[in-house]
């Protein structure tokens, strides 16, 4: 039995580049290209199986990988046994209800006795059930959105993210049914070895995503106003103050948050900041 981690990944498809480009960030050399079902790692206890997204729950489930990056709305849509153990960030999207725009929607009763088509039954009926609402549901895996034109249903549940694929198909956005993004998952009982591989590789997975999420900033700032620039800024712990050449002046490390950054550097100006330098973080380990 291989004491190797096994991590199922998508072959080809919207989660393939993202999944493999965050274990590069991880230090993680996969050899090979994808063309083959198992690719080893060449610097970590890993290895690769490229598979189509919808087969990654079973396989996790029953064995065969011991870990897989997928979308949350598959791993939804499956009954079967794994763990989620970490959100990707990135293939975000949702599971909507959608209907023909001409349509005057009066909320979800809309959906009583009407004909849905879905590649996510068992999502949909869920959530129709938790509505109170019964609906006839049509699976159907592929080009969900032209249903409605061609009368097979009413309405479609199926995944948006920018809106357009149900524009040009007449349809409008009536319900948003779950949001989901990439995750990594997990098998349950998985060996002491492997558990501390996953665990190694989760570690790193923490330090890529902080440091998307941060930037490094750097600025001047007169001696009088470090204390009112300090207080704006969170940092790790505390900035890092250092004396200039030019009596009078600090210079200003900090980490700022991605999401808070325009409005950080607004009021660090406001305080009296000067030259500021923004870096990009490559990794960051707390
Ligand atoms: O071949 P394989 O089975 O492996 O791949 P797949 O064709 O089943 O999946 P793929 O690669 O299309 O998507 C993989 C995962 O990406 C999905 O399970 C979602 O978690 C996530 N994701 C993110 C999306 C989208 N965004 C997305 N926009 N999956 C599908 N779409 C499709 C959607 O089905 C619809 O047809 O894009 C269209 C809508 O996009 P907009 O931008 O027009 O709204
Ligand atoms: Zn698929």
């Amino acid at each position: 039995m291989s004491t190797r981690l096994r991590i199922a990944v998508q072959k080809s498809g919207r989660l393939s580049e993202s999944s493999l480009t965050l274990l590069k960030d991880c230090g993680i050399r996969i050899q090979g290209g994808r063309g083959v079902l198992i690719a080893p790692a060449a610097n970590f206890e890993l290895d690769v199986l490229y598979l189509r997204d919808d087969d990654i729950p079973d396989y996790v489930a029953d064995g065969t990988a011991d870990c897989g990056m997928l979308g949350e709305n598959v791993v939804a849509e499956e009954p079967v046994d794994v763990c989620v153990e970490r959100k990707l960030g990135f293939a975000a999207c949702r599971l909507s209800l959608a209907v023909p725009r001409e349509v005057d929607y009066p909320g979800v009763g809309y959906f009583q006795g009407k004909k849905l088509a879905t590649s996510y039954p068992n999502i949909l009926r869920n959530y129709l059930h938790g509505k109170g609402v019964e609906a006839e549901l049509h699976t159907i895996s592929g080009s969900v959105e032209i249903a409605p034109t061609i009368g097979l249903a009413d309405g479609i549940c199926d995944i948006v993210s920018t809106g357009s694929t149900l524009f040009s198909n007449g349809l409008k956005e009536v319900e948003e049914v779950m949001r989901s993004q990439a995750v990594l998952i997990s098998r349950p009982n998985l060996s002491d070895v492997k558990r501390a591989i996953l665990d190694k590789l989760l570690f790193r997975i923490a330090a890529v995503q902080r440091a998307a999420d941060s930037k490094y900033i750097v600025m001047n700032v007169p001696v009088d106003r470090v204390a009112a620039v300090q207080a704006i800024l969170p940092g790790i712990k505390s900035p890092t103050v250092v004396p200039l050449a030019d009596e009078g002046w600090c210079a200003v490390h900090s980490v700022v948050e991605e999401a808070r950054f325009w409005d950080t550097i607004d009021e660090v100006r406001a305080a009296g900041a000067e030259g500021i330098v923004v870096l990009p973080i490559q990794k960051m380990v707390v």
